[in-house]
């Protein structure tokens, strides 16, 4: 397989680390085992765990104030993959790359596959662009899209969601995610019914174009560009669309695009419930964003978002498979470096989460035993499982640390001469 970061470096860091991590892997599974947790399951299920990495997520973000873009950034989809390789080579975690057209629209999408298929990594989801206007577009987006009031808008923006999916199809992915911007920024602006009425028929017509082994996903962002109302603004209006465009068409949930305080794992409850969670975007947030990296703020938050995963699966739950993915702004931080540390702190709750005593808990629900069974999860939630990560990493060939050989190896150093910065570059988005 194609490897950007050199093996010889890569063994040479995880020997110095192996008997440390050997010594607190051992220490941790007498502890798990006192328990009746095998810790040797938790770690082929962190092994078999893979999240998708954005690939608008390996440029450095930006705000609606300034974007300060890093050296060595990726100019193009080729080197955004090559950035995508890097994380995969060292998290063990992150083996497919969720593409955004037009951003990533190649001239050859089989010698894209080619190269993707040589570094070992598939593409998912494909994500349209219809809150943009591109150089010489026919009509404009800036009323909206899908729901836009002018059918030239409307039409314009359906046939760039039909051609995502033929994209899509040449990459091998089997999604189509559906972000707009469409809403309004003053009250009477838009007639809302009216708006949602547009925006279903758009989509109908979307839907009709899916492959039968596809799935669309609906992403709801509770406000910005518009910050009067939103077309999807929330579940509930995402919900109502999926169950209106049918059985193929499922929601999205980002962590942040919710207001602050709610209750996200409650929500997943319901898509679960009523098989229409498509997928998420994992990030973090702390007022009304959605920048900050996965599990840096509401770590707890995270975790009892994967305690509804995993009881899912233990149900055995019917029509239930999420997609997995990051979608972050990275600002300050070397985004490579940051969706490396975030792939692996949504790789820890997922974990954690397997630790959690079902049965027990269900035992303590039933006994209306509230503090048992919040301690149940708060005991699992509390145990590091680092040496679970890194044992899994080290077993497929990652990095034990993957921060520091990321950082030994000089790639964003290299990548400064390789890739000089083009001063017309236009920025990655965040959606
Ligand atoms: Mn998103």
């Amino acid at each position: 397989m194609l490897r950007r970061i050199d093996k010889v470096l890569l063994e040479q860091e995880n020997n110095l680390l192996k008997n440390d991590l050997d010594a607190d892997y051992a220490a941790l599974g007498e502890k798990l085992a006192r328990s009746d947790v095998d810790i040797e399951l938790l770690t082929q299920a962190a092994g078999k765990f893979q999240i998708a990495v954005p690939s608008w997520g390996t440029g450095t973000g930006g705000t609606r104030f300034a974007r300060f873009p890093g050296e060595g950034e990726p100019r193009n989809i080729w080197e955004k993959l090559e950035d995508c390789a890097v994380i995969n080579e060292l998290s063990g975690c992150t083996d497919s790359v969720s593409p955004h057209f037009p951003w990533d629209k190649v001239s050859d999408f089989s010698e894209l596959k080619e190269k993707a298929d040589a570094y070992g990594i598939k593409w998912v989801s494909v994500n349209s662009n219809t809150f943009q206007d591109q150089t010489g577009q026919t009509a404009s987006y800036k009323y909206g899209s899908l729901s836009n009031t002018q059918k030239a808008s409307r039409e314009l923006a359906i046939a760039h969601n039909l051609d995502c999916i033929e994209y899509g199809q040449k990459l091998g992915a089997k999604s189509l995610t559906v972000w707009v911007g469409d809403g309004s920024n003053h009250p009477g602006q838009q007639h809302f019914q009216r708006a949602f009425e547009r925006y279903l028929a758009s989509m109908e017509e979307i839907y009709k174009g899916l492959p039968d082994d596809w799935e669309m996903h609906i992403e709801h962002k509770m406000f910005e560009p518009a910050f009067y109302s939103t077309i999807i603004q929330d579940w509930g209006s995402n919900i109502l669309a999926a169950m209106q465009l049918g059985p193929k068409c499922k929601s999205l949930v980002d962590l942040g695009h919710h207001a602050p305080n709610t209750n996200i794992e409650m929500i997943v409850s319901r898509l679960i419930q009523f098989k229409k969670l498509g997928g998420f975007h994992f990030n973090d947030s702390k007022y009304g964003d959605d920048d900050l990296d996965s599990g840096s703020l509401h770590p707890y938050q995270q975790f009892l978002i994967f305690n509804e995963l995993v009881d899912a699966e233990y149900r055995q739950q019917e029509a239930f498979g999420p997609a997995y993915m990051l979608d972050q702004s990275h600002n300050v931080t070397d985004p490579a470096e940051s969706l490396i540390n975030s792939a692996i702190e949504v790789q820890r709750s997922y974990v954690k989460a397997l630790i959690v005593d079902r049965e027990k808990l269900y035992g303590y629900q039933d006994e209306n035993d509230a503090l048992m069974a919040s301690l149940e999860l708060k005991n699992a939630f509390n145990l590091d499982v680092s040496p679970i990560l890194a044992m899994a990493r080290l077993r497929k060939g990652a990095a034990i640390d993957p921060l520091a050989v990321y950082r030994k190896s000089n790639y964003r150093e290299n990548m400064a001469k390789e890739r000089p910065r083009d001063p017309n570059a236009t920025g990655s988005g965040i959606v």
